[in-house]
């Protein structure tokens, strides 16, 4: 049976109980059902998933899986350090926790797709293939930056990996996406450019899934076929707000066949369940077959952004979660399917703790930008700064791009 039609057949009944710590403050006789935590189900699928006598992947697929989600563990906590430090400014939304879901979609992308991001964008853009050096540079806001230091952390850009942009409002990302797979639509039919085939994945949060954006680009999606995967990223909260307060049906992979599109829900901290899925979604993209919206239950372990305490979440949820991290559980499949010994993932650990130290130094080595650079792409008329004391306009003044101070 297909990854779709073992998840999409899953029954809607909601049967048990949500957990006491995620009960909302409204009576459960205003719903229409009675809410309950997924994980519950997840947690059957991934067992099974992970007790499977024979490895589904090779050798090499599995050494790849595993050093992709240790690259964005490893530089994640890096930039927590060098967060603290000084050395980056602005919000910084860090992504441990959910690797499986990017390295379990992205790896399996290839270099022409295009991958969309929000303000936890960073893993993605890794996965992609943009080296750590430009990704921790673009957060250093130095020139070898992916984005010449220009975007930040919440802005990572790479035309040459497809990497279309992190977005800092939640939802600007999914039309972004739907567009580009329209692109590749109207090039192959219309413009009988064949060798447009290319996939794109838009990835957004649980919360996202409120927004009216995600409602009108699932639409015109499935009108037009388009060759685009919705991943959301189910990390059961937005900031300090539960999902489950939040949404009148938080099963979001429901919101998928409203539109005729297949909705998958899976286990984000499982990379071979999350791999199996993005295989038949991409593939189904590729052929022309339309969209899929794949729900991906998985969890953040850090605070919404390293400015947050993180004091909302209780306890006993986080270490549920922590106890399934994803890395961890990999490995020990990789052990059991005899894919790799110890000391070769160590291996493979030394070189990413290479890779991210190296980085480090590139991004501090690396010079900033002019101020020139402010206003680079501002499309706005720079006439419209106003006129200064002196009668001529602001923008006319030297020192107009030596900072907003000057305006
Ligand atoms: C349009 C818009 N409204 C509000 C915000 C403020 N905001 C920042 S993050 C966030 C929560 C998003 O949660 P979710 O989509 O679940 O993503 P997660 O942070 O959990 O990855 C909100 C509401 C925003 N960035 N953009
Ligand atoms: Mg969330």
């Amino acid at each position: 049976m297909s990854a779709f039609s073992a998840t999409k057949l899953r029954s809607p009944s909601l049967a048990s109980p949500r957990s006491p710590s995620s009960k909302p403050s409204f009576p459960s006789s205003s719903l229409r059902f009675p809410l309950r935590a997924v994980s519950s189900d997840v947690l059957t699928s991934s067992a099974a998933s992970l007790a499977a006598s024979h490895p589904v992947i090779s050798r090499d697929e599995g050494l790849d899986l595993y050093e992709d989600m240790v690259l964005g563990r490893s530089f994640e906590d890096m930039c927590a350090q060098m967060y603290y430090r000084g050395k980056m400014f602005g919000f910084v939304h860090l992504y441990n926790g959910q690797e499986a879901v990017s390295t379990g979609f992205i790896r399996l992308l290839e270099k022409k797709d295009s991958v969309i991001s929000t303000y936890r964008d960073h893993v993605h853009a890794l996965s992609k293939g943009v080296p750590a050096r430009q990704v921790m540079a673009e957060l250093f806001g130095k020139t070898g930056g992916c984005c010449r230091g220009q975007g930040g952390s919440m802005h990572m850009f790479s035309a040459e990996h497809g990497v279309l942009g992190g977005f800092a409002f939640i939802g600007e990302g999914i039309p972004i996406a739907t567009g580009a797979a329209f692109s590749s639509r109207y090039r192959r039919e219309v413009l009988k450019e064949q060798t447009h085939d290319d996939v794109t994945i838009a990835f957004f949060g649980d919360g996202t899934c409120n927004n009216g954006q995600f409602f009108e680009c699932l639409n015109m999606a499935a009108l037009w076929k388009l060759p685009i995967i919705f991943v959301v990223e189910n990390n059961l909260w937005a900031i300090g707000m539960s999902h489950l307060r939040a949404t009148s049906d938080p099963e979001i992979w429901k919101k998928g066949p409203a539109f005729g599109i297949p909705g998958v829900h899976v286990d984000g901290m499982d990379v071979l369940k999350v791999r199996e899925v993005a295989k038949e979604a991409i593939a189904r993209a590729r052929s022309g077959e339309g969209p899929t919206l794949v729900e991906c239950e998985t969890y953040r372990f850090r605070g919404h952004s390293l400015a947050d305490p993180d004091e909302l979440r209780k306890p006993d949820e986080k270490a549920h979660y922590a106890a399934r991290d994803p890395i961890t559980a990999f490995k020990k499949y990789i052990f059991e399917h005899n894919l790799a010994t110890e000391s070769e993932l160590k291996a493979i650990d030394k070189k990413i703790d290479d890779v991210v130290e190296e980085a480090v130094e590139f991004a501090d080595k690396s010079p900033l930008p002019p101020r020139t650079q402010l206003l680079e792409n501002v499309f706005a008329d720079p006439k419209g700064f106003g006129i200064g004391p002196d009668g001529t306009y602001r923008c006319e003044d030297p020192g107009f791009t030596q900072g907003t101070a000057q305006v």
